[in-house]
């Protein structure tokens, strides 16, 4: 941040060069801090295959407590990756665009299957064979993976991504033969990345509907947090939702809850919120767990600790570290964005105190 200091009547000019870091990144930090990073960002990213991966929370970033990330690839008639495992990372896939299929199994449970379309969500605790196909030319999976640090595995694999024009990722001719990630004897060697390869796992492919087993609910019906540790899906729109009316109105649909994280303790939710209204004043939180919000649709303003405000827009990442003040309100009329934070008494946790179970995924249509 530069301040100019004009002195007119000595005609003397001083330039002082603060030594206060920008809040805009062009890659996540090495250490904690607050930040805001673009969509499309470039640094830290890395291809693998047709598929370009891009780091938006790191584990140096957020001290370890998440990893947020964003995939880009073309449709394949491949896996993206061959099935596997994590022992100790919870894996969460979000759909921002296109479409892609994932394929979950937890122990001796039934195999489930899913075609993700925008904002469809699918939860793979640890120890729960998967594995995902894309299916869409412009498709993109927003990962959010607790505790942080598994980017490393990607950056083990991948090539350093370069591109002048941020292209979401790089066109290619034959993108089936290079969409799959390591091959079967590659990817057994990942285990001290946390990769377990699960050769024997076939991916059913008799979904019909966009899901298998058929007798899930799949966009026909009110989709559950599972509470037994087993993958789940939950359809957009289609989960609980609670309406919070507060500060204007917000409405939090949670995507994994206390109960789902168990001992990795941390919750993922979207908020849809309302324009600010005229009377209403913008409270500030501080939390104790590191945070993010992720523009999905609209425009979110947010004021983090003594940063100028920063005006984030699809797909932009602002990172809120623990113990760090922080306002967010909306000047676009309908706002939603998904949000990842450490620990239990998150932001979305406590919006789903102050507020009441609700049916519906649009506010009100007059002010309480
Ligand atoms: C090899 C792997 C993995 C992979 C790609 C590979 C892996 C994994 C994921 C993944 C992709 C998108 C997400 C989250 C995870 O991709 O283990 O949002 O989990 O080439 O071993
Ligand atoms: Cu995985």
């Amino acid at each position: 941040m530069k301040a100019h200091l004009f002195l007119t009547a000595t005609s003397l000019v001083l330039d002082v060069t603060l030594a206060v870091p920008s809040l805009y990144v062009d890659e996540a930090p090495n250490y904690l801090r607050p930040y805001v990073i673009r969509s499309y960002a470039t640094a830290q990213a890395v291809n693998v295959g047709s598929q370009t991966y891009r780091f938006m929370v790191t584990g140096p970033s957020s001290n370890y407590a998440f990893t947020l990330l964003d995939t880009n690839a073309p449709n394949s008639n491949a896996l993206g990756v061959l099935p596997h495992l994590h022992q100790r990372h919870h894996e969460n896939f979000f759909n921002s665009k296109g479409r892609y299929q994932l394929w979950a199994q937890k122990d001796n449970g039934a195999q489930q299957t899913r075609i993700l379309s925008p904002g469809d969500f699918g939860t793979v605790s640890p120890n729960t064979t998967h594995t995902f196909q894309i299916l869409d030319p412009d498709t993109q999976m927003t990962g959010t993976i607790f505790p942080g640090g598994f980017e490393d595995l990607f950056f083990f694999l991948g090539t350093n991504y370069t591109s002048s024009t941020h292209t979401p990722y790089i066109p290619q001719f034959d993108n089936s033969t290079s969409a799959a990630g390591p091959g079967g004897d590659l990817i057994s060697t990942l285990e001290s990345f946390d990769v377990y390869s699960q050769p024997n796992f076939n991916p059913r492919s008799d979904a019909i509907n966009g899901f298998a087993p058929q007798d899930s609910i799949w966009h026909d019906g009110a989709n559950d947090l599972a509470e037994d540790g087993t993958p789940y899906f939950i359809a957009n729109g289609w989960g609980p939702k609670t309406l919070n009316s507060q500060h204007g109105y917000q409405i939090v649909a949670p995507l994994v809850s206390p109960v789902q994280a168990g001992d990795l303790n941390f919750t993922l939710s979207t908020i849809s919120i309302s324009k600010l209204p005229a009377n209403i004043s913008v409270p500030t939180w501080t939390f104790d767990g590191a945070c993010a919000f992720k523009v999905l649709e609209g425009k979110l303003s947010v004021k983090i600790a003594d940063y100028p405000i920063a005006e984030l827009i699809s797909g932009d990442v602002a990172f809120v570290p623990p113990h760090t003040t922080v306002q967010y309100w909306s000047e676009a009329y309908f706002t939603k964005f998904l949000f990842p934070s450490a620990g239990v008494n998150g932001l979305d946790q406590r919006l789903v105190s102050g507020g009441k179970d609700y049916d519906f995924v649009t506010f009100p249509s007059t002010w309480v």
